[in-house]
């Protein structure tokens, strides 16, 4: 894909030296020396393969392995009451509740894993999963949310002791009276029904792992595509019962993550057990379908927005009910005190005077997640919602989007600002980053050529979406994932030549880190980039720390990778200031170097320092040997990135195909490690965006079978679909973040779904169309435009 880069880097506040650097990983992935799970081999490595269930909701009458167990290469077959005997049927899932490995009593969603089979190969291992006779005595399936509480709805989780009902859970915030209060006395009060469907974010790499247990030892290795290498094995050593000091958790190149390889799959576990059984080494890799129709999705829910504001468009309060579906078993990863997420930034980028959410969750007979697909935990559909509905105002009160926005926008002078819902905004200046969008996409002009082109019956619309992100979490008081604390360590070893090594708890699945981490710890002790090598996802390897999601590499280990750095340069300053024969007070530090003040020839680079740390001669008084140092951030506060976004689209009335002309992003991350790899990431989430908005469903029918087991079903965006991308930025730094930063990664995959979305409502206001459901594919659309080609 090509991009229009609007270049604006001196504008940048604080760049972080060597900004586009290209990316140091390139090379091995361009190569083909990318090392993926897939790529492990060792000897006498088995292969496994899972039985899914055809059915979505069924009781397991008899299970006959007898003919699998013959097949010549089959070393193992596994069934679920074989796990259950060694109590290993069921896991936690990383949201409490718990999940079946293999099925016991009934089956509950289609390609749920009934049991498994390792074999010589991975062909003999498909091959006898056929040879596995189950009965199954079909259930009713639950499968639309609605009516998923209705009293004579099945009971699908008959496995929680009295469990009488389909309920999850119950969440609510915000502040109920004081919202129906502004409600009772606004002029205008706008309310729509507003569906964000399932999705799955369907990373290029499937899920999967190598399964390496050493019985003599007691040594377990396993490669997985984890996204949490560290919290993965803490969990791994509570269920399995190891010692967590014989795990070792190893998350080599990942092909995309995308929230998709936080959770512990069912497969992982099956590995671990095929061999602790076998005593050999056994991999498991899933198939395209097998991912789509059995890990997790994300979304799923119904949600009801309502807006109070004054007749000049004020918005006083936001309300809002959501009914979530969370499949079979919640098999979300969210901090424990959020079981939705941060879907409580729902009242997005506006001061507002109340706001309240009503969240009901329920199971049904579909694949468990809700993970967060590119998303801090549900900030997705927050923004969404919120986007839309203020669309629904300028829509109702006949008012422009971006004027109403501009008109309810948190003033920089409130900052930290504390939102109704309890969120304390590290930092924003939102008017001139949606200025600056407005000039870059020409919005005057758009709008002027908008009604030439109404009153000609074309079909032409603007969408305008302004978000509030909320990334990097902890802090760890407040957030944590079953009792793990959302922190990051780093450690730092600078090397006698004066090369460094840095260790992260986080793990890159292509957002690279090996790049922007080298440039954080080499902008603050002024080592090139190129000489300071990254190692991550390897538990052996790396300080504790909970993984790569929510953007919270950035914010959480961004923050340690900059403070472990100038811990090492308060150490090498006591060791300059011995090698120069003054006090540490006499000593400055430009970038790279300490020098006596006044004095800039009388000076020791941080290489010099580094080898005298190692060397023979006396250090100052009391300080060890060696130039290294760790530590454990625990962040203070999550960094609220936000951004503006414009689209522009046109209609064939014929045809009723979307065609997405135009793209603006402005993006404010704070300050700007890496503006090309931050330009990917938007680049990439753009066309996520793009995707959800238009193509992208998971459904299902009314048995609950999965309607998108396949990319032939489940329409993915290509280059083909989206535009050149238009980007530009503006800088708020972080008050808290140690160089100022806020994560992106996610950010236009936030932002850019209501975009698109109000750009096509915007084209079919001839129609009087207000909302339109996503993904708004030609057959919606055409149902929208009541299937005239010409407006009433
Ligand atoms: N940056 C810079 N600057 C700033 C920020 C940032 O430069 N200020 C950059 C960094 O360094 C990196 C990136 O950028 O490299 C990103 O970041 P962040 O935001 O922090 O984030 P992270 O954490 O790292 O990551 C994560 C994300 C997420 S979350 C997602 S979904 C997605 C994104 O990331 N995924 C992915 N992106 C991406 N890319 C790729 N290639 N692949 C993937 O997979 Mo979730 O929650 O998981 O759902």
């Amino acid at each position: 894909q090509h991009s229009t880069v609007t270049d604006f880097e001196d504008n940048d506040r604080k760049p972080v030296g060597h900004g586009r650097m290209l990316r140091k990983e390139d090379p091995r992935f361009v190569r083909g020396k990318g090392r993926y799970v897939d790529d492990v081999q060792l000897p006498g490595m088995l292969h496994l393969a899972i039985l899914r269930s055809p059915m979505a909701h069924a009781r397991i009458v008899s299970v006959d392995t007898s003919l699998a167990e013959a097949h010549p290469k089959v070393k193992l077959v596994v069934t679920g009451a074989m796990l259950a005997e060694k109590n290993l049927a069921w896991m936690p899932t990383l949201s409490n509740d718990v999940q079946a490995v293999l099925a016991t009593d009934k089956v509950r969603f289609q390609g749920q894993e009934v049991a498994f089979v390792v074999a010589e190969d991975r062909y003999a291992a498909r091959d006898a999963l056929e040879l596995i006779d189950i009965e199954y005595e079909p259930l009713d399936p639950v499968v639309d949310v609605r009516t998923a509480l209705s009293p004579d709805a099945p009971v699908i989780r008959d496995d929680i002791e009295g469990k009488s009902d389909n309920h999850c859970f119950d969440w609510e915030t915000g502040d109920a009276d004081a919202t129906d209060a502004v409600f009772a006395r606004a002029d205008v009060v706008v309310s729509e029904d507003i569906v964000y469907p399932r999705v799955h974010p369907a990373p290029m790499e499937t899920c999967g792992a190598v399964a390496d247990y050493d019985a003599v030892d007691g040594r377990l290795t396993l490669w997985s595509t984890t996204q949490a290498p560290h919290a993965h094995r803490t969990l791994y050593a509570i269920v399995a019962g190891l010692p967590e000091h014989k795990i070792r958790v190893i998350s080599p190149d990942i092909g995309g993550g995308f929230g998709n390889k936080v959770p512990i799959y069912p497969g992982y576990v099956c590995a671990i057990v095929g061999s602790l059984l076998l005593g050999k080494p056994v991999k498991w890799m899933e198939d395209r379908s097998e991912n789509l129709t059995s890990t997790g999705f994300a979304r799923d829910y119904v949600m009801r927005g309502e807006i109070a504001a004054t007749s000049d468009g004020r918005i006083l309060a936001i309300r809002t009910h959501v009914l979530a579906d969370h499949g079979a078993f919640n098999g979300t990863a969210a901090p424990v005190k959020y079981p939705a997420g941060f879907f409580g930034v729902f009242t997005g980028s506006y001061d507002i005077e109340a706001a309240h959410c009503k969240m009901t969750a329920v199971y049904t007979n579909k694949a468990p997640g809700g993970v967060a697909y590119a998303c801090s935990f549900r900030i997705t559909e927050a923004v969404y919602l919120v986007e839309r509905m203020v669309n629904v105002l300028a829509y109702d009160l006949d008012m422009d989007p971006v004027a109403l926005r501009m008109k309810n926008f948190i003033r920089p002078e409130q900052f930290p600002y504390k939102t109704k819902t309890g969120w304390v905004y590290d930092s924003g200046d939102y008017e001139p980053t949606m200025k600056l969008a407005t000039e870059l996409v020409g919005y005057d002009q758009l709008r002027a050529e908008q009604a030439e082109k109404r009153a000609r019956g074309e079909l032409m619309g603007i969408g305008v979406a302004f978000f509030t992100e909320a990334v990097g979490a902890g802090p760890r008081k407040d957030m944590d994932i079953l009792g793990l604390g959302m922190a990051d360590g780093c450690e730092l070893r600078v090397h006698p030549t004066g090369k460094a090594v840095v260790r992260l708890s986080v793990q890159s699945q292509g957002q690279g880190h090996e790049t922007t981490f080298a440039q954080i710890v080499a902008e603050e002790l002024g080592i090139p980039p190129e000489d300071i090598d990254v190692v991550h996802g390897d538990t052996d390897q790396t300080p504790f720390g909970l993984g790569t999601y929510g953007s919270r590499s950035t914010p959480v280990s961004g923050a340690a990778a900059a403070l472990v750095a100038r811990k090492v340069r308060d150490k090498a300053k006591i060791i300059a200031s011995g090698m120069l024969e003054v006090s540490v007070a006499d000593l400055e530090w430009s970038k790279g170097s300490f020098h006596v003040t006044g004095d800039p020839t009388a000076s020791v680079t941080i290489q010099d320092i580094a080898m005298r740390a190692h060397g023979a001669a006396d250090l100052p008084e009391g300080i060890e040997g060696g130039l290294e140092a760790q530590i454990c951030y625990n962040p203070e506060n999550l960094t609220y990135p936000h951004g503006a976004y414009i689209c522009v689209v046109d209609i064939d009335p014929g045809t009723a195909v979307v065609k997405v002309r135009r793209f603006v992003a402005v993006d404010d991350c704070g300050t700007r490690i890496n503006p090309m790899i931050i330009e990917g990431q938007v680049h990439g989430g753009l066309t996520d965006g793009v995707g959800m908005a238009l193509m992208e469903m998971i459904s299902f029918d009314e048995d609950g079978n999965c309607l998108g087991g396949s990319l032939m079903d489940y329409l993915i965006p290509t280059a083909l679909e989206v535009p050149d991308w238009e980007t530009g930025f503006t800088v708020t730094p972080s008050p808290h973040h140690p160089i100022g930063a806020k994560g992106v990664g996610e950010s236009a995959t936030v932002g850019s779904p209501p975009a698109v979305v109000n750009a096509v409502v915007d084209a079919l206001k001839p129609y009087n169309v207000r909302h339109a459901d996503m993904p708004l594919t030609p057959s919606r659309v055409w149902e929208a435009m009541n299937g005239q080609a010409t407006p009433p």
